[in-house]
């Protein structure tokens, strides 16, 4: 068997090694123009000339949660593309997402603000009810952030394509529940796959149906968000601040207005990381499931774009 790395702004050695003791019988190399035909990929934002002389990969295993990159490329005609199945992010996101919450609900950023300026004081305690956390996208990472709101009794409230079913969370589905999801609630997070039809959901005309004095988190993708419809709807007071871990163009460019916005909290994509351990243990059960024809979780539909 032969497995092709080609994962951009990724230090292929341990990754090699990782795949090499768990498989010792194949062969494992780094993509390099011009190399022979392998059977397997594992892939990060690849480029077009991989796919073009691999036509004969049987699959693409993704070192991610998001194949947004890979579904701009064209694939090999039979290869299936296999995602990162949880392998250990949504626990990171469930965190992650929780103390953005926490942080925005219970006025951290002003506690610290006025500790530092040497000011001992009491803001008046919020209402957890006024707080319904509304959660776009409830697959691996949106359904267990919703599950981990639960735990500190803020009220959450889902949204997906279809209908779904987390314990504990009242979920809409589709556009015909998407006013209702956007007017009920007052802290929005953001776990979409970007496609066609997500890109920009996060514009002036959506956010302003939330609750006003609204709290954005984004933790998806940057193309999820129209940037200046934000800072406009901040300035104008719709919206109260925002957490965003991922921007359409990263690294953030110098000068970009959001470094400079008080009101937004910025972090370099690293809210749920791939685990390098966890996700080679789980591409290699795939790998073998795979070369057995047996059916493995975590498959992309490409036709859909997640
Ligand atoms: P999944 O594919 O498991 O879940 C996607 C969810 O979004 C599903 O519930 C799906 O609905 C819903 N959805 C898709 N399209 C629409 C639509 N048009 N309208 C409404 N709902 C829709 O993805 P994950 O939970 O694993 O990951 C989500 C995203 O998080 C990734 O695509 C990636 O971009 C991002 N990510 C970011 C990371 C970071 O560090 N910042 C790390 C990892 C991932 P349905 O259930 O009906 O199919
Ligand atoms: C992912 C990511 O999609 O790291 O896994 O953003």
């Amino acid at each position: 068997m032969k497995i092709s790395f080609c994962c951009k702004d990724t230090k292929a050695e341990p990754w090699l090694e990782g795949l090499h003791a768990a498989l010792p019988d194949a062969d494992i190399s780094v993509w390099q123009p011009g190399a022979p035909q392998a059977d397997y990929a594992v892939v990060w934002a690849p480029p077009q000339q991989f796919m073009d002389e691999q036509p004969g990969l049987k699959a693409l295993f993704n070192i991610g949660a998001g194949v947004d990159a890979l579904m701009k490329l064209k694939l090999p005609p039979q290869a299936q593309v296999v995602r990162l199945d949880d392998a250990g992010m949504s626990v990171q996101m469930a965190e992650y997402v929780s103390q953005a919450v926490i942080r925005h609900f219970r006025e951290l950023d002003g506690y610290e603000a006025d500790m530092r300026a040497g000011t001992w004081a009491f803001r008046k305690p919020r209402a957890r009810a006024d707080f319904t956390v509304g959660v776009m996208g409830l697959g691996v990472l949106g359904a267990r952030v919703a599950k981990a709101l639960t735990v500190f009794e803020f009220p959450v409230l889902g949204w997906s394509r279809s209908p779904k079913t987390v314990e504990a969370v009242p979920t809409l589905h589709g556009s015909q529940g998407f006013a209702e999801f956007l007017a009920q609630t007052r802290i929005l997070v953001n776990l979409l796959p970007l496609t066609p039809e997500t890109e920009n959901i996060l514009n002036r005309a959506n956010l302003s149906q939330l609750q006003r004095g609204a709290y954005v988190i984004n933790v998806a993708r940057g193309g999820h968000l129209v940037e200046e419809d934000l800072l406009a709807l901040i300035a104008e007071g719709q919206i109260a601040g925002a957490t965003l871990d991922v921007f359409r163009q990263e690294p953030l460019p110098a000068g970009h207005p959001f470094w400079s916005e008080p009101c937004i909290t910025l972090t370099p994509h690293t809210s749920a990381r791939t685990l390098r351990d966890e996700s080679i243990a789980q591409i290699v059960g795939k790998v073998v499931a795979m070369s057995r024809g047996e059916a493995v979780q975590g498959m992309v539909d490409v036709q859909r774009g997640y």
